[in-house]
């Protein structure tokens, strides 16, 4: 495996700090080069070349096998990370899956509707009572569904710490309490889990490490 330094290219958000979280939890050397998302640098000729959806966060391994690698989309890079390092990824097939499916459901549901949620909650220009009402039911239920299965392991994954977590947290954090300000309710499990990934030193860094590169509303 490659030990060179990765480039990180990022803006201040929940989907690029799930990055930033493993860079540090896998001791990776990495170099963030900012991405101002507010001056539309993603959309740039350069940036594009390299995340060909023109959004944060992507990175260069410049001493992948084969020579320099792109990866962009969360997800992917949160697995080529954990092969890279060997580590917070199960090597057994079935606590594999199990983690890559909660990765999985966070890069498909909860972090999209979430962003949503923020967008329309937070950010939007005008009030949109359709748009707050299907996305705050969505975000409610996809806690639940966090929730319960936090009821029955320690972790996402199951029993073991893994990148799910790391993708999860950030957005967690970030809309746990106005999701249950809103409808009432409370997440105790996901609470829990919360107050324990804090006890952990490198995703406090991986939270903060980005606080020199742009802040979005995007999510
Ligand atoms: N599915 C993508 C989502 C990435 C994403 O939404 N990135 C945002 C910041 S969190 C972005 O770069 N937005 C810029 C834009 O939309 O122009 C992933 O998980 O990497």
């Amino acid at each position: 495996m490659p030990d060179g330094m990765i480039e990180f290219y990022a803006a201040d958000t929940p989907n690029n700090r799930k990055i930033a979280i493993m860079l540090e939890e896998a001791e990776l050397d990495y170099e963030v080069r900012p991405v101002d998302l507010k001056r539309g640098e993603q959309r740039s000729e350069a940036f594009l070349a390299i995340s060909p959806n023109n959004k944060t966060p992507a990175i260069i391994d410049r001493d992948a096998d084969g020579g320099a690698l792109a990866v962009f989309e969360s997800a992917a890079i949160l697995i080529y990370l954990a092969e890279r390092s060997g580590r917070f990824l199960p090597d057994a097939a079935r606590e594999r899956s199990q983690a890559l499916q909660w990765l999985i459901w966070q890069c498909a549901g909860f972090g999209p509707m979430l962003g949503q949620l923020e967008h329309f909650a937070l950010h939007a220009k005008e009030q949109v009572p359709y748009a707050l009402a299907r996305f705050s039911t969505e975000a409610a239920r996809l806690f639940g569904v966090l929730d319960r299965r936090l009821a029955e392991c320690p972790y996402a994954g199951g029993s073991a710490y893994s990148i799910a977590d790391m993708a999860i947290y950030p957005w967690s954090v970030l809309m746990r309490a106005h999701v249950e300000g809103g409808g009432g309710r409370t997440f105790a499990h996901v609470a829990a889990w919360e107050t324990q990934l804090q006890q952990r030193p490198a995703l406090s860094r991986g939270m903060t490490a980005l606080a020199v590169a742009s802040k979005s509303p995007s999510g």
